[in-house]
């Protein structure tokens, strides 16, 4: 039996989260994207409204399965459903966001179950966009929590950025799994 996994991608609207998925996914994504009329604020056409689904196919026949989470809170029975049964999560926040620490405080809160139970690594995108805070201020800010999560700098649109930070996440899970 080939051994299935599952990771779970999620942060607040607009961090990447559908993006990421598209980039790695070794078949076309599954999204449920939908245009709302708050959309025009934002840089992007489309959030997702109830998950999106992508798969990476590892060399030994093993898969990982990718769910990404709507970013939006008014979706968040969703967010229970699809951490059940994963080995991990990607927290992606978005650098040019008012208040990135709140939203990564919020995320490492609402997930902090799954979390303790698994493993979670951050990638901060839009860096290209803002400079600050820089990855060193994610980690000092990280210090205030019990967790030491890798945090890299991600565009969500290049494939090898967001496999490094799939990679990490896996490595920090079990260093048998990557080769
Ligand atoms: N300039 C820049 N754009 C980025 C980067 N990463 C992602 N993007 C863009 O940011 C937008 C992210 O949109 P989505 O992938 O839909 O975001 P999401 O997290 O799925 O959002 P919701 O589903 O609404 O929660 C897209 O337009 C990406 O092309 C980055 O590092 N730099
Ligand atoms: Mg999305």
């Amino acid at each position: 039996m080939m051994k299935q996994y599952k990771i779970i991608f999620t942060g607040p609207v607009g961090a990447g989260k559908t993006t990421a998925i598209d980039s790695i996914s070794d078949l076309p994504p599954v999204k449920t994207d939908a245009t709302a009329s708050d959309m025009t604020k934002l840089r992007k056409a489309g959030t997702t409204v109830a998950m999106d689904y992508g798969v990476i196919n590892l060399d030994d026949g093993e898969k990982i399965h990718l769910y990404g989470t709507p970013g939006q809170e008014r979706f968040d029975f969703m967010w229970d459903i699809l951490t059940t049964g994963g080995i991990g999560l990607v927290l992606l926040l978005d650098n040019t966001r008012a208040d990135p620490f709140q939203d990564m405080h919020f995320f490492l809160d609402s997930f902090r179950d799954f979390i303790t139970d698994t493993t979670v690594a951050i990638g901060v995108t839009q860096m290209d966009l803002s400079t600050t805070p820089a990855i060193s201020d994610y980690h000092q800010q990280l210090k205030k929590y019990d967790l030491k999560p890798p945090v890299f700098s991600v565009d969500a649109r290049v494939k090898n950025d967001v496999s490094l930070l799939v990679q990490s996440l896996l490595f920090s899970l079990d260093p048998g799994l990557e080769d």
